[in-house]
């Protein structure tokens, strides 16, 4: 039999299927592949039924039905099944074949892949694939990189059958090494930032005592304005969901799980440097909710305000409510960038901001109208050094800069927990400040332990000051607090 598979597809669970009745759609012949077999056999007879999706019984067979240079995709759970994949993929494939994995991996352990591969001769692809079971089945946003050369070969599937946004493709290419799948992990990062910021607010809107009719008209309203995007609109028809005891969002259990990749976000923040305070505060906030049986007890014990939540125009906070929702995406995104700025530096990454955005514009868990916006910021300047300078941002914070110290300054009082929109308002106050008072850290640093400072206008010139006239005039070089 001749080969007549485009590209091979290994893992039949959600991802997976939706991807190749999305590619078989488009006019892609799909090989499918599974570990366990039966549902090779399963798929085909039912979802993939009637399409031309054609099914291997192992992965040499799979192999024998692709055409060359061979596609195979991997939408397996990530970690050991990728590598024990690859492993076996790899004496089935001649050079130039390439090997793409679109789950949630590591952008390290893709980098590591796309150097292994690259000395046996194959092209491998770390892909971000977002949009969950939806986009993957009608478009997902796609964001490929690796070994570059594979690039030119994958596009026309790729470009095909991902989102786009006003007839762009949610999908470019991103870079060399680990650079897809650290771009995904940012785009998940920002996520959790999106959902912990709207969390807060729907806390606030139901402390001040709004129905769920009201609040959900409130993220309707606010849908069709600035903040128009996905988690928006879901959370409005969340609110409304009823089922046979009446609404149900009230009932669910208020401890939130994670499957990683915001941790990572958080992680690399550490690693490079970066002070991408929004998305800790998201992660850590998930951690806080789990901590359920703790805060039960510990709500019997410990007081806050005590005083209701009222505000005298709740019209306008409500329009305070939003803005503050606003200016603190603004920030949350701001960090996202400035993390892919850094780890793109240290990696010897050419990264596309604005094309970065436009792949999150359409598509995936946080599309949004802003993507736009900041896809417009990069094209008016695409070495934009910082999202919060361009002037469309600069003005949108301008203008809504009183209504989020309000909401932040009003949850204080209140007790309202709101580590996300408060830590990006203090990230925007630090930022646009020119002298923070680290000048006292780095003498506390010296006193204690001879750490050195340099002193303004004398940068690149280390002192060591003897401080209360008994130190030595040795400074450290090892300890580091
Ligand atoms: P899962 O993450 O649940 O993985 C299921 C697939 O992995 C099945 O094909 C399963 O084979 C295979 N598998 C497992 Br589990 N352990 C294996 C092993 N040790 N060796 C070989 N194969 C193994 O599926 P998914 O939710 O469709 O996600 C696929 C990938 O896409 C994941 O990396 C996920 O993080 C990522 N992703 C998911 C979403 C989403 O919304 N679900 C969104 C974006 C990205 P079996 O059938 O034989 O058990």
């Amino acid at each position: 039999m001749s080969a007549k598979a485009d590209i091979a597809l290994i893992g039949l669970a959600v991802m997976g299927q939706n991807l190749i009745l999305n590619m078989d759609s488009k006019g892609f012949v799909v090989c499918a592949y599974n570990r366990t077999l039966e549902k090779v056999i399963h798929f085909l007879n039912n979802e993939a039924k009637g399409t031309k999706v054609i099914g291997a019984t192992s992965l040499e067979d799979m192999v024998n039905k692709l055409k060359t240079p061979r596609k195979v995709m991997l939408l397996v759970k990530a970690g050991k099944a990728v590598d024990t994949f690859i492993e076996h993929l790899v004496p089935l494939l001649s050079s130039g074949d390439i090997i793409i994995d679109g789950g949630n991996s590591e952008y390290q352990d893709t980098s590591r892949r796309c150097e292994e591969l690259r000395v046996k001769g194959l092209l491998f692809v770390g892909s971000g694939v977002s949009g969950g079971e939806d986009g993957a089945r009608y478009g997902p946003s796609l964001m490929p990189g690796g070994h570059s050369d594979a690039w030119p070969l994958i596009q026309p599937i790729f470009q095909t059958i991902c989102a786009k946004v006003d007839n762009d493709p949610c999908c470019e290419w991103v870079g060399e090494g680990g650079a897809g799948h650290f771009v995904k992990m940012v785009h998940n990062g920002i996520e959790y930032g999106d959902m912990q910021l709207i969390s807060e607010a729907y806390h606030i809107l139901k402390s001040l005592g709004l129905s769920e009719t009201e609040m959900a008209q409130q993220f309707d309203k606010w849908n069709s304005e600035e903040l128009d995007s996905f988690l928006i609109e879901i959370t409005r028809d969340i609110l409304m969901f009823k089922d046979h005891k009446g609404y149900l969002l009230n009932r669910i259990r208020d401890v939130a799980g994670q499957k990683g990749t915001g941790k990572w976000t958080a992680i690399a923040a550490l690693q490079y440097g970066v002070p991408v305070t929004l998305i800790g505060e998201a992660v850590f906030s998930r951690y806080l909710s789990s901590l359920k049986n703790e805060r039960v007890h510990a709500s019997k014990q410990l007081k806050g305000p005590g005083f209701k939540p009222k505000v005298d125009d709740l019209k306008m906070f409500l329009n305070h409510i939003k803005q503050a929702l606003y200016c603190a995406k603004i920030v949350s995104y701001a960090q996202g960038f400035m993390l892919m700025r850094e780890a793109a530096k240290e990696n010897k990454w050419n990264l596309n901001y604005g094309g970065i955005a436009l792949m999150w514009r359409g598509g995936c868990i946080i599309r949004s109208v802003f993507l736009g916006n900041i896809k417009d910021a990069y094209t008016r300047n695409q070495h934009l050094p910082n999202l919060l300078l361009d002037n469309f941002f600069k003005k949108a914070i301008e203008f809504g800069q009183h209504s989020w110290r309000q909401v932040v300054s009003n949850a204080f009082l209140w007790g309202i927990p709101v580590p996300a929109l408060s830590t990006a308002l203090s990230f925007y106050d630090g930022f646009r400040t020119e002298k923070l008072p680290a000048n006292l850290l780095q003498a506390q640093r010296d006193y204690f332990g001879a750490h050195t400072y340099e002193l303004e206008g004398q940068e690149g010139r280390f002192i060591h000051s003897n401080w209360t006239g008994t130190g030595g005039k040795v400074s450290a070089s090892t300890y580091q607090a």
